[in-house]
């Protein structure tokens, strides 16, 4: 009876057991690791030099001289800096290209930088890249051509001893890699240390390639390796740019090796495929892989390198672009102009997701459970998930917008660590109680984006119509394209960080894209240490901004409550994020009452004063400090002090400097503030401007436009 109670006591006082519903089975085969990191990178760039940049050729015969190697002004700096403000994730070089000419100094050749007339003899190409990309926070990669025109014993198990010892070298010297490139050209004529004939080999068995890799999986286990093949990224299956609409990223591995290939298979991929092997496309900007300047005025359009986005990463290949450096060992002013505007476009276009944070209802629910819920599509967040119950292989997932939304991009992914799983899907919009279909399509996997017409909907519904087993999605993102691609694609980007009175200079009536951060009344060591409140509504957090993006100026403006030993640490503590920005020094607002005092103020060394010699003391510290960064200021004091001057000897029309101020430390939405703004513009390099300032009086705005003439004089932007 006693136990008979006790059980039944703790019957009632125990939690109610719930049992965790269990995620889908992964549906095999599935990615690793590796694969899954290099699904994240997207976008990288191509970087293909050697003797061919010096001969005009696309493949060396292997007979060039290693004197030819003669770059005039080389800058690895350059490459990766470009490639971190074009968006790129990473670099890829070609250390060796088929002529065998290899571009650090291989302890296994003489056919080297070695023996060029590149910094004597003593250059390392390979490692001021790696040096490169490490300062700019992008990854790299390396190509290591199998095929070898200028090697005597091209052909031979000799080679490949010599071949795997290069790998080796490659893989311990430069630090960690994100890729290797193993290219399938096997075998040719070639110059083959003068023997001058054609060597063919068995492009199954030569290489004995689980050997090979194997090196790179000892040395370099997260870096995923690139052929045919794969053994982790197959390639595409053309030069062209060209992804497949059916992608699937698998592959029946064995029936390929690098050099054998089924082109159509590797561009849809297999949906039987034995091994997860996703694909990447590689392109050249130019017709050639390697730099022609006949080929100058050849590079891709901006029209065609969109459409390239769409066709590989939009159909969830990774794309690798490539750049081939110039005779000087720059990438060229056309190619990096195209590159930037490629770059801007592509990020004004996936800015702002209008799906976030809409609700969602979906026809199932993984076991009713809200982890598997059906608002993990608009989360945010592309690692969480919505997956349906094991049997079911359709389903319908709605979207609900607060408000009518216009979009015109749609971007989906599968969850794909438990495997690509839909078939076919379709995508429709609701206006007015009408449903209309917007877009259908077979795969989706690691990731789909679809143009569409620009269309106002409501509601935005996904039908899964296939799927190989239960479906998973991780996101369903909708964007906006911007429409005047070509203003988007030539505009600068902006960052102004500062306190209330860098808004008063309208920021948003500045040419080009352009982002700020506001506190109000505060010194810079206060906006570094409390970057989580600004104090106005529309400013971007700096800490993200200017982790994420590389901006072409940024703007800083010093205040009050803080040291000249200070501000030029925290300035220098974002510069150094934003390597390649000017910087542009802006003050003008001391406060009315104290104004004429602080300017006159010649003490530059202790606190913060809006004065002429404060501020150069600032910049001459960070132009020692970083000699590299082009510093300017807006020199927005002398200004006001100018017009303080006019006043006082009556050639100014305005009674007082207090008319410029709308309160003890804010200019006037008029006068001063066009005073300020214009002096902005000046600074970043940007035209006088009377947009928003129509309502000027006449006599007022002649006599500020002659101010404005006589401080460029004095501060020319250049
Ligand atoms: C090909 C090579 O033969 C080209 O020269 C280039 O390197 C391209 C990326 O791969 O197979």
């Amino acid at each position: 009876m006693k136990l008979e109670f006790l059980a039944f006591v703790s019957l009632v006082l125990m939690p109610p057991v719930v049992l965790a519903t269990e995620p889908p089975e992964p549906l095999l085969p599935v990615p690793t690791e590796r694969q899954l990191r290099w699904h994240e990178m997207e976008y990288y760039g191509f970087v293909h030099y050697t003797t061919n940049t010096f001969t005009g050729l696309e493949w060396g015969y292997g007979d060039e001289s290693p004197e030819i190697f003669n770059p005039s002004d080389a800058d690895a700096n350059q490459w990766a800096s470009v490639a971190k403000r074009c968006g790129m994730k990473g670099l890829i070089l070609t250390a060796k290209h088929h002529d065998g000419f290899c571009l650090w100094p291989s302890q296994f050749t003489e056919h080297s930088v070695k023996a060029s007339p590149y910094q004597q003899g003593q250059g390392d190409v390979v490692n001021e890249l790696a040096e490169a990309c490490r300062q700019q926070g992008i990854r790299m990669g390396l190509y290591l051509s199998p095929w070898d025109r200028n090697h005597a014993e091209y052909g031979s198990t000799e080679y490949i001893t010599y071949y795997r010892n290069q790998l080796r070298e490659l893989m311990t010297n430069y630090g960690p890699l994100f890729e290797v490139w193993f290219d399938g050209a096997n075998g040719g004529d070639g110059f083959y240390g003068g023997a001058r004939e054609k060597r063919k080999i068995d492009s199954d068995t030569y290489y004995d390639w689980d050997n090979t890799w194997a090196i790179v999986r000892e040395l370099q286990p997260m870096a995923v390796m690139f052929s045919d093949a794969g053994p982790d990224i197959r390639w595409v299956g053309n030069e062209s740019g060209t992804g497949s609409e059916t992608n699937w990223a698998m592959l029946r591995r064995a029936e390929f090796s690098p050099g054998r290939a089924d082109r159509s298979a590797l561009q849809t991929g297999q949906i039987d495929g034995t091994h997860w092997l996703p694909a990447e496309v590689d392109v050249s900007i130019r017709p050639g892989w390697f730099y022609h300047a006949e080929e100058d005025d050849q590079v891709k359009s901006l029209e065609r390198l969109i459409d390239i986005y769409y066709s590989s990463i939009g159909n969830g290949a990774n794309l690798l672009l490539n750049i081939p450096p110039d005779r000087r060992g720059r990438f060229h002013e056309k190619d990096v102009e195209r590159l930037m505007q490629f770059g801007r476009v592509i990020e004004q276009t996936f800015k702002a997701d209008l799906a976030l944070g809409a609700s969602v209802t979906a026809t199932n629910v993984r076991g009713q459970d809200d982890a598997f819920g059906a608002a993990k599509l608009t989360d945010g967040d592309r690692n969480s998930y919505w997956a349906a119950d094991d049997q079911v292989t359709t389903a319908e997932l709605v979207l609900h917008f607060e408000k009518p939304t216009e979009f015109d991009r749609i971007r989906i992914q599968e969850y794909i660590p438990l495997g690509q799983r839909v078939q076919q899907f379709a995508v429709d919009a609701e206006l007015d109680h009408v449903w209309q279909e917007i877009a259908s399509g077979t795969t989706i996997g690691p990731r789909r984006v679809l143009r569409v017409a620009p269309i106002t909907a409501e509601a935005v519904r996904i039908r899964i119509k296939q799927s190989r087993a239960c479906p998973t999605l991780s996101t369903m993102e909708l964007y906006k394209a911007p429409q005047d691609i070509e203003r988007v694609a030539n505009q600068n980007s902006y960052f102004l960080i500062g306190n209330s009175l860098t808004w008063d200079t309208r920021p948003t009536l500045l040419d080009g894209d352009v982002q700020f951060h506001v506190d109000c009344g505060k010194s810079l060591p206060y906006i570094r240490d409390h970057f989580e409140s600004p104090c106005v509504k529309e400013s971007t957090l700096w800490p993200e901004a200017l982790a994420k993006k590389q901006y072409d100026a940024i703007v800083v403006q010093p205040h009050y409550g803080s040291t000249l030993d200070e501000d030029e640490k925290v300035i220098g503590e974002w510069v150094k994020m934003q390597p390649n920005a000017m910087v542009v020094l802006h003050s003008g607002w001391a406060k009315q009452g104290t104004r004429e005092l602080e300017f006159n103020n010649t003490e530059a060394d202790g606190l913060m004063k809006h004065s002429t010699a404060y501020l150069n003391a600032l910049t001459d510290r960070l132009k020692k400090r970083y000699p590299k960064q082009t510093f300017r200021q807006t020199y927005a004091t002398e200004l006001l002090a100018k017009v303080a001057a006019d006043i006082k000897s009556g050639d100014a029309p305005f009674a007082s400097i207090s008319e410029l101020y709308r309160d003890e430390i804010h200019m006037t939405h008029g006068a001063g503030r066009y005073l300020m703004h214009n002096a902005m513009r000046t600074a970043l390099g940007q035209p006088k401007s009377n947009q928003g300032f129509e309502s000027l009086q006449r006599e007022q705005k002649a006599y500020l436009d002659e101010t404005l003439v006589w401080h460029q004089n004095r501060y020319p932007s250049d």
